[in-house]
């Protein structure tokens, strides 16, 4: 069965104070949904966040986590230090990932198989950029990348996986894919794991629209059969919004 799911990607912003205010205030008005909620926090907030969201059905997960089990990484977080504050889920590939801290198809195929040992659940982003997205080559761009990072995986690991489709045009721009171009490349997507792996795991699979996705367009987004949720950006932060983006999905 495909789940929905509204995750909010806080990026590197709320300290503790602000962490713990914005849990509380999406707790206190939290509505019924058929969507998973996620909230990622930045790595020094992803203990209280857990403790703070406790019995509550909001799931914490990481930004991004490294591939190797532990070692001289500096400035780096494993699976297993997050599997020990409670984190089992990772956002992985975020465009801003693969753009400043060099992050590849390659790299991200790793990480994502160490996630998986640990029983982690993925949040995994792909998305093209202006340039290819102006040369029509957006998807070119999407296979190539669910394929270099994705597509060694065994069928059952898909269960595991959610995708993020990111225009990286539409990071941070204000700018937006139209909801008829998002369901366009979530078609696409969801027919490139069909032609590998089959129906049944395409079909059930999560396929988000991030990238300036917000309490404005998230509705016009999440109407389209190929849409089942978002990866939220800056209206993560906002409270109001961020629940507002939850009730668009009902
Ligand atoms: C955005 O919407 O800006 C995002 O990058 C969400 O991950």
């Amino acid at each position: 069965m495909r789940k929905k799911v509204i995750a909010g990607n806080w990026k590197m912003n709320n300290d503790a104070t602000q962490s713990a205010q914005l849990i509380a205030a999406l707790l206190e008005k939290l509505p019924q949904t058929q969507a998973e909620v996620v909230i990622a926090p930045s790595f020094v907030n992803l203990a209280l966040a857990v403790e703070k969201t406790k019995g509550s059905p909001m799931i914490v997960a990481a930004q991004n986590m490294h591939f190797a089990e532990k070692g001289a990484f500096t400035g780096e977080v494993s699976a297993s230090m997050l599997e020990a504050i409670g984190v089992k889920t990772t956002i992985l590939g975020h465009s801003e990932r693969r753009e400043y801290f060099n992050e590849t198809d390659e790299s991200l195929a790793k990480k994502v198989d160490t996630a998986l040992a640990h029983g982690f659940r993925i949040i995994f982003c792909i998305g093209e950029k202006l340039a290819e997205r102006k040369a029509a080559k957006h998807f070119e761009v999407v296979k190539s990348q669910i394929q270099n990072a994705l597509f060694h995986l065994p069928q059952e690991a898909w269960k595991h996986i959610v995708l993020a489709y990111e225009p990286v045009w539409a990071i941070g721009t204000g700018e937006t894919a139209t909801p008829e171009q998002a369901q366009e490349i979530h078609a696409f997507i969801r027919k490139t794991v069909a032609d590998k792996y089959g129906k049944t795991v395409a079909d059930d699979l999560t396929i988000l629209y991030g990238g300036s996705c917000n309490a404005k367009n998230a509705a016009a987004l999440f109407a389209n059969p190929d849409v089942d949720g978002g990866l939220i950006g800056g209206a993560a932060l906002v409270a109001d919004d961020f629940i507002t983006i939850i009730k668009a999905i009902g």
